[in-house]
């Protein structure tokens, strides 16, 4: 079944050949390729012909699609419900479902209510909200403490006379900061500070416009990792030498 209206699927291509005017496109000249080939006259009767690429424009201006028909039966055989599935992947030989299964929107996570809207599709809204501090468990909808990220490979990279590369991991996505000291002199000092969420953290001590280290001298190093919830942990103290 052929749901959308034709002129729909024509302005999907016809944006689809302008980009290639700007850009290189996959299609090589003098080369075969498929087309999902949609008869005006019977919309559902769509079938995959092979066709010279210098025909493309012709085919596409009377509703052909770019693409073999299995490879768009999502567009084929849309129902217009965002909640039912629509692609089998073999619409052409099979045709559309005719009963269709709904999209699954468990995220995984007991935090969130579950629900479909026929526009938007899935909606996972948060429906345990934690105080401060704390973080719905995902399997339970508890709140409970929010301990932070986990660190874990806190562990020297690079040694200079200068500077210090370190590197370690973190269990969720995460800041960056380093702190420092002379060993076993005064309190710590943030050294280096990157605020992009990741999981695997590489950081230089100090960073390179805050001038350098002292050479052959021993440092402590600790690392401070914080999630998207301003949660934070830090890591064991190590101590490294720079060299001479
Ligand atoms: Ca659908
Ligand atoms: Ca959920």
């Amino acid at each position: 079944m052929l749901t959308n209206p034709l002129g729909e699927t024509r302005t999907l291509l016809l944006a689809v050949l302008s980009i290639c005017i700007f850009l290189p496109c996959a299609v090589a000249a003098g080369t075969k390729i498929d087309v999902c080939h949609v008869p005006p006259g019977n919309p559902d009767n769509y079938h995959t012909i092979s066709i010279n690429d210098n025909a493309l424009s012709a085919h596409v201006a009377h509703g052909d699609l770019l693409d073999s028909c299995n490879a768009l039966c999502a567009n084929l055989c849309d129902d217009g419900d965002a909640c039912t599935i629509d692609d089998t992947g073999d619409c052409e030989i099979a045709g559309c479902p005719v009963e269709r299964l709904p999209v699954d929107c468990d995220d995984s996570n007991a935090c969130t209510s579950d629900s479909c809207d026929s526009l938007d599709g899935c909606i996972n809204t948060e429906v345990v909200v934690c105080q401060s501090g704390e973080i719905c468990n995902p399997e339970t909808a508890i709140c409970e403490p929010d301990g932070g990220p986990v660190i874990t490979e806190f562990s020297v990279v690079t040694v200079g006379r200068s500077s210090i590369t370190l590197r370690w991991m973190t269990d969720i996505p995460a800041t960056s900061q380093l702190f420092f000291r002379l060993e076993g002199v005064g309190s710590f000092e943030l050294g280096a500070d990157d605020p992009d969420l990741e999981t695997e953290h590489f950081i230089v001590l100090p960073t390179p416009f805050d001038g350098g280290l002292d050479a052959n001298t021993d440092y402590e190093l600790f690392a401070r990792s914080a999630s998207t919830t301003g949660a934070s942990s830090d890591s064991n103290v190590i101590m490294v030498r720079t060299r001479r």
